[in-house]
């Protein structure tokens, strides 16, 4: 059935309004079709691309700009448009931004509540201190920065290093639940939880206890994910989405509360199309020589260590350009989060 047209403010006698506002009331029905639209959401989150060619030497000039201890963290930020730049969203639930450490450089140490991921890009020598745990960061490595854990970065190498910082910053302000608390410097204890953590199937139960850490895991390197995506490629040869997804080996549930981390491999030449879900995704190319993401009427060509973000509800096409190479994305999306409010929907 066809939408009733609903009538509008201006409908409406001019005091009578005035009178609403003055006893802090408003009409719903102007603004219903707006927050109730008819038969599928209007996502503000545009479908957006930012190149890495474009992003590096606009980061390093901020480097020769901006000291750290003058920024804490030197990160500039890829807003979605469709949200307005000065918010700093991705998407509804996504913050994206690219960080910078330059050698001897130091970002001290603090903890907050938004959930935080690095996915790295590039450079070596630089580590992530998580509550104790020293992770060194390569290329493709997820380091996790789980709510309410202590961090800090630090840089002993000559390069700079370069990570995509991924938070739920947007849904954790917006809930008026956004702060942050200084520390003091950690010193990295002993115990790796990726090397304790490393054996498919099994997890460590001294005297028949299980770890009571909420966050088992923080660092997933990309040498043993990549691994994983060609044994899964090779023993399944028949499987179309060679896709996993970094969980909490103890509870078997996503990494994190409220986004959702993957790592894709597409075969030389596959063509992998995506059902359309609610959640909104994001998608970086940790490896490969060129691919093609579709989306609605857009066509995005993404080289390495680019990354774009879609909209929910739109079908999504990948296409690996090479004949010849694999091509590895990592993925983050907002489904644990839509999961646990109850609107997740698949629609094929
Ligand atoms: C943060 O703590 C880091 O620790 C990076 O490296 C980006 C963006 C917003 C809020 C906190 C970091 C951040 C952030």
């Amino acid at each position: 059935m066809e939408d009733l047209q609903l009538a509008k403010l201006e409908d409406l006698p001019n005091d009578y309004v005035q009178d609403l506002t003055a006893h802090n009331l408003v009409p719903l029905w102007p603004s219903l079709r707006g927050v109730l639209p008819p038969t599928k959401p209007r996502p503000l989150t545009q479908p957006t691309i930012w190149s890495y060619q474009d992003i590096r030497p606009l980061l390093i000039k901020a480097g020769e700009l901006t000291p750290i201890e003058k920024a804490e963290r030197r990160v500039l930020v890829l807003a979605n448009p469709g949200h307005g730049l000065q918010k700093m969203q991705a998407s509804a639930a996504i913050y994206l931004g690219m960080q910078l450490l330059l050698p001897g450089e130091w970002a001290p140490p603090h903890r907050h509540t938004p959930n935080a991921v690095r996915m790295i890009v590039e450079g070596e020598g630089a580590y992530t201190t998580v509550q104790g745990e020293k992770c060194p960061m390569s290329r493709g490595d997820l380091i996790l920065t789980p709510t309410g854990l202590w961090h800090e970065h630090g840089h002993d190498g000559d390069q700079p290093v370069i990570w995509l910082d991924v938070l739920d910053l947007p849904m954790v302000y917006y809930m008026e639940t956004s702060y942050h608390v200084n520390g003091t410097h950690q010193e990295p204890t002993a115990g790796h939880g990726e090397v304790q953590y490393s054996g498919a199937g099994v997890v460590p139960t001294p005297f028949f206890t299980r770890s009571d850490k909420a966050y088992p895991v923080l660092r997933f390197a990309w040498k043993d994910v990549k691994a994983a995506l060609i044994k899964l490629s090779n023993d399944e040869a028949h499987i179309e989405c060679v896709q996993v997804t970094y969980i909490n080996a103890l509870t078997g549930q996503d990494v994190e509360n409220i986004l959702g981390y993957y790592a894709l491999m597409l075969r030389p030449g596959q063509v992998l199309r995506l059902p359309a879900r609610s959640p909104a995704c994001v998608f970086h190319v940790i490896e490969g020589a060129g691919m093609e993401l579709t989306v609605e009427d857009k066509v995005f060509a993404l080289r390495e260590a680019d990354t774009a973000c879609v909209p929910g509800y739109g079908a999504v096409v990948l296409k690996n350009l090479s004949a010849d190479q694999p091509c590895f994305l990592f993925m983050t999306d907002e489904s644990p989060l839509h999961r646990k409010l109850g609107v997740y929907e698949n629609w094929g």
